[in-house]
């Protein structure tokens, strides 16, 4: 691919959009053309996939019904927008990914991580993220920060049990691919946050130096 093609994970709250606007703001500094995405999300079909997901309207999916939508979403991101892009040589960043999956629907849910992983190759193939920025945080500190601006979606209101796994499963993935994944801690003041995803930026891009 000609573009290269960044992630940003963590727990709820911990500032994946306020950071992602910052690495936006870095790319265009950079002249470098670039996509932001999230996921679920990111065409109209995912969008809709992501309403089913996350409504909390008491429809809410089976644990291998929630993995299967994901991956249907993923499957049309790739294919209508991802891909195409990074093709053309644009850079994608994507607020969530293939590593949310292992994080809340392995290390959440408790799903195989066989299962994940065959479903990951039949979606993706070989295609994974060039860097991927992990912000780490306790889980009731990114629920408080978010707690604020009204009602949760069906997954942000799981237990902070189910939420702790979450949080270690990311710390797990950071540890075992520390040449695509850094880990952040996303509990220091705003600034510092910044600073230190700019640097990492900087240091494993050279086209950002
Ligand atoms: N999900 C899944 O289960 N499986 C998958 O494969 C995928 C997703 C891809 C969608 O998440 C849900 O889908 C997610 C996982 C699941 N569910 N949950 N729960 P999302 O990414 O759309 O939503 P989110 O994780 O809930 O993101 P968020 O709430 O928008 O949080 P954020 O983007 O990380 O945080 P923020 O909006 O930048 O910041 C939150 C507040 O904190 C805001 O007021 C900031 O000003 C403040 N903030 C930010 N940084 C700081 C620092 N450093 N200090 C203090 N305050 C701060």
């Amino acid at each position: 691919m000609k573009g290269r093609f960044i992630t940003i994970e963590g727990a709820e709250g911990a500032g994946k959009s306020t950071n992602i606007a910052l690495l936006e703001r870095l790319l265009t500094e950079r002249g470098i053309d670039h996509l932001r995405s999230r996921e679920p999300g990111g065409t109209a079909l995912a969008e809709r996939i992501r309403s089913l997901l996350l409504d909390d309207d008491g429809l809410g999916p089976s644990a291998l019904a929630e993995l299967l939508l994901i991956f249907a979403a993923r499957a049309d991101h790739l294919e209508k927008c991802i891909v195409p892009a990074l093709e053309q040589g644009q850079w994608v960043i994507c607020d969530r990914f293939t590593d949310a999956t292992f994080a809340y629907q392995g290390y959440g849910r408790g799903l195989p991580r066989a299962a994940i992983e065959a479903l990951q190759t039949i979606t993706q193939g070989q295609l994974r993220p060039d860097l991927t920025i992990i912000l780490d945080l306790d889980p009731a500190v990114g629920l408080q920060r978010i707690g604020g601006r009204g009602g949760l979606d069906r997954i942000e209101r799981e237990s902070i049990d189910f939420h702790a796994k979450v949080r270690n499963g990311y710390v797990a993935i950071a540890k075992a691919e520390p040449e695509r994944c850094v880990l952040i801690d996303a509990a220091a003041d705003p600034a510092q946050v910044a600073a230190t995803i700019r640097a990492a930026l900087v240091e494993r891009l050279p086209e950002l130096q």
